[in-house]
């Protein structure tokens, strides 16, 4: 979905319930949040883009908060015009599937283990029916892809997880697919993310026209040429990341894990390593 180039931009990487990193990074980018949680929409040029996984990984509280935030400030910011925007990424869509009994979704005893080890937010929102609609609500606006396409030079592909060219900004099921999740670390233990994902490499031009995504849980913002990636870990006690598109600019900002949940662990694989 094309998105108006008169707007400015802010992106943000995987929330993953780190609520107090994203009002943080929002209010360091000149927004203002009042006593009732709601964000000023006087910025009328800023809209807020948020890449995917904005569940899971988090505290059950942490997880309402932001539930609760989100869907207050969406329904909020888009009265008028539209300022904010969700993407979809495989922890929505994987949660989605869950508490809808979706039937393609075989219940094996890996993936019990799985609902409970990955899917947190399941069990959250199967015991609040309110927070279970409004994340309902939630998952039907969002989309896989947007797209900021400034002029001949400058353009901007935002998805939650890298994917080939060949499935980028398209409206197929199988494109979808690729854009909201890509070939699974846990499947691949071992491998290196530059070898599981040579395509990017491959693909990667030395021009202004970027694919920013999240999904890889890096130590930093890392970029190979046109290929971003902004998932800085933030529920690993790293940070949480944006990109800011202003015009034919792009800007990086971030802030750093606050400590007021319990950070999760990983073993980082680390992309566009060399
Ligand atoms: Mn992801």
């Amino acid at each position: 979905m094309y998105i108006p180039i008169e707007e400015e931009y802010i992106v943000v990487g995987d929330v993953h319930g780190c609520i107090d990193e994203l009002k943080l990074l929002l209010i360091q980018n000149g927004f203002s949040i009042n006593s009732n949680g709601l964000i000023n929409n006087s910025l009328e040029n800023k809209s807020i883009i948020l890449l995917g996984d904005f569940i899971d990984k988090a505290s059950h509280e942490k997880l309402s908060e932001t539930i609760n935030f989100i869907y207050k400030n969406y329904y909020h910011l888009n009265q008028k015009s539209k300022k904010f925007y969700l993407i979809r990424g495989n922890h929505e869509e994987m949660v989605y599937r869950y508490i809808l009994n979706d039937p393609t979704l075989e219940i094996t005893p890996k993936r019990l283990e799985e609902k409970k080890k990955y899917y947190n937010t399941v069990s959250l929102l199967e015991k609040n029916s309110n927070l279970k609609s409004k994340f309902l609500k939630l998952y039907k606006e969002s989309y896989p892809w947007f797209k900021y396409n400034y002029n001949g030079e400058f353009s901007v592909t935002l998805t939650h997880a890298p994917c080939k060219e060949e499935y980028l900004a398209k409206d197929n099921e199988i494109s979808h697919q690729k854009m909201i999740k890509s070939a699974s670390r846990s499947q691949n233990r071992g491998i290196k993310l530059d070898t599981l994902l040579s395509y990017l490499i491959e693909e990667a031009k030395d021009n202004r026209h970027y694919h920013i995504f999240g999904h890889l849980s890096q130590p930093n913002i890392r970029v190979f040429k046109n290929k971003i990636c902004i998932d800085t870990s933030a529920i690993y006690g790293d940070s949480l990341s944006c990109a800011i598109i202003k015009k034919d600019k792009l800007l990086f900002d971030s802030v750093k894990f606050q400590n007021r949940q319990k950070s999760a662990t990983q073993e980082y694989n680390i992309l566009f390593d060399f």
